[in-house]
């Protein structure tokens, strides 16, 4: 199938949609992924993913504001699933949130690129997309994972996320539309530009 980026004007200022995979019987395939910049605690979706760390008990950055808008139950069902390794996923309620779940994620911390953080990483998101499938859901919304305060370079999370995740759309036929939420304007164009540059599978 075919990924192509098409720049779109949309809500936001710039928003890039690859069309993935036309079947014959849709005309001109429909929008599967979307890059925009935004807060991820306003996405509806199915779900969306928390960039935790591994005590899943809260902190900084994106799981310090999922946390603060999805309100304390979160921290109570967090509770008891008793943390997460680097590379798991886990899946709770959304309470609050507009979206129905909170995919928690723990991406790797950053040391080098030579700990096995490339491949941690893409953990990650198949973990999040086996519980995706498992629980027949439609729509995800992702952040960044790991390129904040685990200082994993962007430049290099950016084509690793889009793999997985242009992988996971080629294989799970109910899943509709995955979003990647960038927090600031030079993340989405990095994004852009890792989109705009990745091969087509097949
Ligand atoms: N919506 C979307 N993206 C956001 C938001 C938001 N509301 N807030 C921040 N980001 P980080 P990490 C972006 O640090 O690197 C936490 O303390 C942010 O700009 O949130 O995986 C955890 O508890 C960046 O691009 O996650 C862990 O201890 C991206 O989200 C640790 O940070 C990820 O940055 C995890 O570090």
């Amino acid at each position: 199938a075919k990924l192509q980026a098409t720049r779109f004007p949309f809500r936001q200022p710039v928003c890039w949609r690859a069309v993935i995979g036309a079947p014959p019987s849709t005309r001109g395939g429909h929008v599967k992924l979307e890059l925009v910049k935004g807060d991820i605690t306003k996405v509806d979706a199915d779900a969306i993913v928390n960039a935790a760390n591994s005590s899943l008990l809260g902190g900084g950055g994106v799981d310090g504001a999922i946390h603060r808008a999805a309100g304390p139950e979160l921290l109570a069902e967090c509770r008891d699933l008793r943390g997460c390794p680097a590379g798991q996923a886990k899946l709770t309620k959304g309470y609050r949130l507009p979206a129905r779940h909170v995919i928690h994620t723990v991406g790797p911390v950053w040391r080098g690129g030579n700990a096995s953080e490339e491949a941690v990483l893409a953990r990650c998101y198949k973990s999040v997309f086996a519980l995706v499938e498992q629980h027949g859901l439609r729509s995800v919304a992702f952040p960044s994972i790991s390129t904040g305060a685990y200082g994993f370079p962007i430049e290099k999370a950016a084509p690793i996320a889009l793999r997985e995740i242009h992988a996971a759309l080629e294989r799970l036929p109910r899943l509709e539309k995955v979003t990647v939420v960038l927090f600031s304007p030079g993340d989405l164009e990095v994004y852009q530009r890792a989109l705009a540059a990745a091969p087509a599978s097949n």
